[in-house]
C-alpha cells in the first residue's frame, strides 16, 4: 500500500507506485522503500527518504552537495568503465526537475535509485567483506581527492570536531535535563578522563601536521551496499556527512563499528571485543585502496583514529541518553546508553591494543 501518495505524487518515479514502507536500520534519516509498476507489469525500486531537519539544519545546503559529489562520482566512474547506476547513488528528479521535495510541512524528501539486488551489513560476516570494505573507503577518497572541497557546505559544523564534541557532552552533563547524570556517573568519569586524548588531532590540525580533505565521515559497514550474489562491494551510501575532514577520521569510524565481536548496541560487554584480526585486514585494504594518497602523519596516527572515533561516538550516545535522547533513532529505552557503554568497552581495549596496532600500520605501510 503506498502510504505516502501526498510525497511519491512528486516525484519521476516510473510506473505506479505500488507499495512504500520502512526500510534499513540507519540512526538518522527515515528511508522507505517504494516500488512501483508500470504497464508492462515491470516493477521497479526506489529508496525516498525524509531529511531528518533535526540533525541537518541546512537540508537544501545538503542535497546541494550530494547532486555535486554524485555528479563527480558518476563522472569518475563511467571515465573508469564502471557502472554508474550501480556504484553511485543516481538522484530521482522531482516531477519539477528538482533534486528534493519540500512538503507542507517543511520536510525535505529525496529519492535515489534503489541498487537491486545489493545487502547492507550491521557485523562483519566474513573477514574478507571488511577486508574490501577497507579498499572500498579508501578508493572512495581517492575518487573525492579532485573535488573542489570550497563547493561543499558543511552539512554538520564540527561533525568530527572531538573537543567540540567534548564540549557538548559537558554542558549535556551539567544541564541534565532529564535527571539521568547521578546514574551513569561512570561513563562520565571515562570520557572525562580522555579529555587530553580527545585533542590530539586537532591540535595536530593546528600545527599543520594534518590535511584537511574532502571526506565521507560516516564510514559505517552498514553504509556500503554489497552484490548479493558475489559479496563484492557495489555502491557506498550515506553522502548526507561529505564535506571537508580527517582522511584518517574515515579509517577510525570502520574500525569502532566493524572491528568487533558484536552490534553496536550488544547489552552483553563480555561479548564486546575489540578484534585485532579484523583491524588488520581492514588497516591493508583501506592503504591499499588509498593507494599511497595518505601523508606519513596520517597513516602514523591510524591507530588512534580508531580510539578517537570510538570515543567520540560513545561520548555522542552518552550525552544524547542525558538530553533525553533527541538525536539518534532510539527502539527501547536506555538505548543510547547501551550504545555508549559498548563503544566505552572497545575504548579499552583498543587502548590495550594500541602498541600492536602501530605495529600492523607500519606493516603495511611499507
Ligand atoms: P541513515 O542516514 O539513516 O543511516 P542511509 O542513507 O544510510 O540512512 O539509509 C539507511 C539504509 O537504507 C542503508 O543502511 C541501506 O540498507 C538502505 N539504503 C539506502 N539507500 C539505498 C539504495 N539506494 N539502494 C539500496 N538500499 C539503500
Ligand atoms: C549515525 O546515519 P547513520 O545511522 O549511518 C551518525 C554517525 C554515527 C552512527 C553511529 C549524521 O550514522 O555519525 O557514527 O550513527 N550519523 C550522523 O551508528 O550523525
Ligand atoms: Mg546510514
Amino acid at each position: 500500500m503506498n502510504q505516502l501518495p501526498h510525497i511519491t505524487k512528486n516525484f519521476t518515479f516510473e510506473g505506479e507506485v505500488t507499495s512504500t514502507g520502512l526500510y534499513g536500520n540507519g540512526h538518522i534519516n527515515e528511508t522507505h522503500l517504494v516500488i512501483t509498476v508500470d504497464d508492462a507489469g515491470k516493477e521497479r525500486q526506489y529508496i525516498l527518504q525524509k531529511i531528518n531537519k533535526r540533525v541537518f539544519k541546512d537540508p537544501a545546503g545538503l542535497m546541494g552537495n550530494y547532486a555535486l559529489v554524485t555528479e563527480h562520482l558518476r563522472k569518475n566512474i563511467l571515465a573508469r568503465g564502471g557502472d554508474a547506476l550501480r556504484e553511485t547513488l543516481t538522484l530521482v528528479k522531482t516531477v519539477d526537475g528538482k533534486n528534493f521535495f519540500v512538503d507542507d510541512d517543511g520536510e525535505f524528501w529525496r529519492a535515489t535509485l534503489f541498487i537491486v539486488d545489493s545487502a547492507s551489513f550491521d557485523k562483519v560476516e566474513r573477514p574478507e567483506q571488511f577486508y574490501q570494505s577497507g579498499v572500498a573507503f579508501g578508493n572512495f577518497q581517492a575518487l573525492l581527492r579532485d573535488f573542489p572541497a570550497h563547493l561543499l557546505a558543511e552539512t554538520i559544523v564540527n561533525f568530527h570536531n572531538t573537543p567540540d564534541r567534548f564540549r557538548q557532552f559537558s554542558e549535556a552533563v551539567a544541564a541534565d535535563v532529564k535527571g539521568r547524570a547521578s546514574s551513569v556517573s561512570d561513563e562520565i568519569a571515562f570520557v572525562r578522563e580522555r579529555e587530553g586524548f580527545m585533542r590530539l588531532f586537532e591540535d595536530a590540525y593546528a600545527a599543520g601536521k594534518l590535511p584537511l580533505r574532502v571526506t565521507h565521515n560516516d564510514t559505517k559497514l552498514n553504509n556500503i551496499l554489497f552484490d548479493k550474489n558475489t559479496g563484492d562491494p557495489v555502491c557506498i551510501i550515506d553522502l548526507d556527512t561529505i564535506m571537508p575532514g580527517y582522511a584518517i577520521n574515515d579509517f577510525g569510524d570502520s574500525i569502532r563499528f566493524g572491528a568487533t565481536t558484536a552490534l553496536e548496541d550488544e547489552t552483553d560487554l563480555s561479548k564486546v571485543n575489540f578484534d585485532i584480526g579484523l583491524f588488520e585486514i581492514y588497516t591493508k585494504g583501506f592503504l591499499e585502496g588509498a593507494n599511497g594518497g595518505l601523508t606519513e602523519a596520517e597513516i602514523a596516527y591510524l591507530p588512534e583514529s580508531a580510539i578517537m572515533m570510538t570515543l567520540e561516538c560513545g561520548a555522542r550516545f552518552l550525552t544524547d541518553h542525558l538530553q533525553g535522547d533527541t538525536y539518534f533513532r532510539i527502539s527501547r529505552e536506555n538505548h543510547n546508553l547501551d550504545r555508549a557503554r559498548n563503544q566505552f568497552k572497545l575504548v579499552s581495549d583498543m587502548e590495550k591494543a594500541l602498541p600492536e596496532m602501530h605495529k600492523i600500520v607500519e606493516k603495511y605501510a611499507k
